[in-house]
């Protein structure tokens, strides 16, 4: 025999005797960033055809959140009788950033629909306005007072104007907003969409006093409410997206829409494919590479995800992430201009919501970073983990009502 025969002999010899394989058949040790020509698990062709990259580390559309406590803004010793949430995008205009967000100044918090009246809340965004912030910087904000009032009755929104967001459109400013003709909660909610325009981003605003996105048809998902509208330039169009809860209390389902118009001011026509997110809650997207990007946040089967649309309507997971932020307005330098690739986003203003006692019920606005940025590399937002001290988790720990099931299935088991 000669040695060229006999010295791989020998090494397969040695590795079977060993235990070992002869390091050409399992999967490399070093993750290939490429697709490997191998078949593989399912779990394996996915780590390589649904992501960008085969980890976290590397892909474009995933990050950590880190927040920030906004200065500038008072809550009344956070009694519950004051309110700001659901803010807008974030955009930069003469030479600061600007912020829309429900604005909540009520006698009381909170009192649920029955115990509501003109002047007492229902719900944390009944009897709301829309006011805006600026800012410097980004983490210190000057509350320049309301932007869009309610308009008296019968117009759309005389209940509460809440949930906005901003389009910059052939050099106006547009807001869309829910509209309430109720208190929130008497069913859930129930609102269309209303827009106002102005040619500041300070003002004045000029009520289009006409429902511009209007609920489903009775039967259909969107029936009842079309929220967080969220505008943004795409295929030369105003692509609008939305959510909508349903399938009845109190179980809500929440999905996401989309609607698209020529004009600011409609016709807005809904996707046939609509729902276009199976998940969610509030609406978060900006314009990536070819596509739209999405934080799928809070409900749902793909909550906890980002998602991408190469087509801004068939949405796949991007990435899975966890802390994502509630509500967020990303500052999206390139959401109006009809960019044909997309740099993605960096941070936002997002909201947390029952911030003390649910009988001082109100929200406040803070600040995310992240890196969802095809221009910014920062390691730090790309890790997979984040650490969180025991008590964090004991704090959402048994109900008493669980605690006696388990007691129970220990003592039937004895
Ligand atoms: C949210 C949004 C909408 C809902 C309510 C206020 O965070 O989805 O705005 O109406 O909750």
């Amino acid at each position: 025999m000669k040695l060229k025969t006999i010295v791989p002999a020998l090494t397969i010899c040695m590795s079977v005797l060993c235990n070992q394989s002869n390091g050409q058949d399992g999967f490399p040790f070093k993750l290939p960033k490429e697709k490997p020509d191998r078949k593989m698990s399912a779990a394996m062709e996915r780590n390589y055809t649904a992501y960008s990259a085969p980890r976290p580390e590397h892909n474009e559309l995933y990050s950590l959140f880190k927040y920030t406590e906004l200065k500038g803004f008072d809550y009344n010793n956070h009694d519950g009788t004051i309110s700001r949430r659901d803010p807008s995008k974030v955009i930069f205009a003469n030479g600061k950033y600007y912020v829309w967000y429900t604005h909540r100044h009520t006698p009381t918090p909170p009192q649920g629909a029955k115990r509501s009246t003109d002047v007492i809340p229902s719900s944390d965004w009944d009897l709301a306005d829309i006011w805006y912030a600026t800012s410097e910087d980004g983490f210190t904000w000057q509350e320049q007072g309301v932007a869009v009032p309610r308009p008296p009755k019968p117009n759309v929104g005389w209940r509460s104007v809440t949930t906005t967001d901003i389009l910059v459109w052939k050099g106006k400013y547009y807001l869309y907003y829910q509209g309430f003709m109720e208190a929130s909660g008497t069913r859930g909610d129930d609102c269309p969409v209303a827009v106002s325009w102005a040619d500041s981003p300070d003002g004045p605003w000029t009520p289009h006093n006409k429902v511009v996105i209007a609920n489903g048809g009775e039967g259909e998902w969107d029936q009842y409410s079309i929220h967080d509208p969220y505008p943004i330039v795409y295929k030369g169009k105003i692509y609008l997206y939305y959510k909508s809860d349903f399938d009845g209390d109190p179980r809500l389902v929440r999905m996401q829409g989309l609607a698209i118009a020529d004009d600011p001011l409609g016709p807005f026509e809904k996707h046939p494919l609509n729902p276009v997110i199976n998940s969610g809650h509030e609406t978060t997207l900006f314009p990536f590479k070819e596509g739209i990007a999405a934080l799928v946040i809070r409900d749902g089967n793909e909550h906890n995800t980002i998602q991408y649309a190469k087509d801004g309507v068939n949405f796949e997971i991007a990435s899975i992430t966890s802390f994502m932020p509630n509500a967020a307005g990303p500052f999206v330098p390139d959401a109006f201009i009809g960019t044909k690739y997309g740099r993605g986003i960096t941070w936002g203003l997002s909201h947390f919501t029952n911030v003390t006692t649910w009988k001082q019920n109100h929200a406040v606005l803070a600040r995310f970073d992240c890196d969802l940025s095809l221009d910014v590399n920062d390691p730090a937002m790309k890790r997979a983990h984040v650490y969180l001290k025991p008590q964090f988790h004991y704090k959402m720990g048994l109900s008493d009502r669980q605690k006696k099931r388990i007691q129970k299935a220990t003592e039937n088991l004895k």
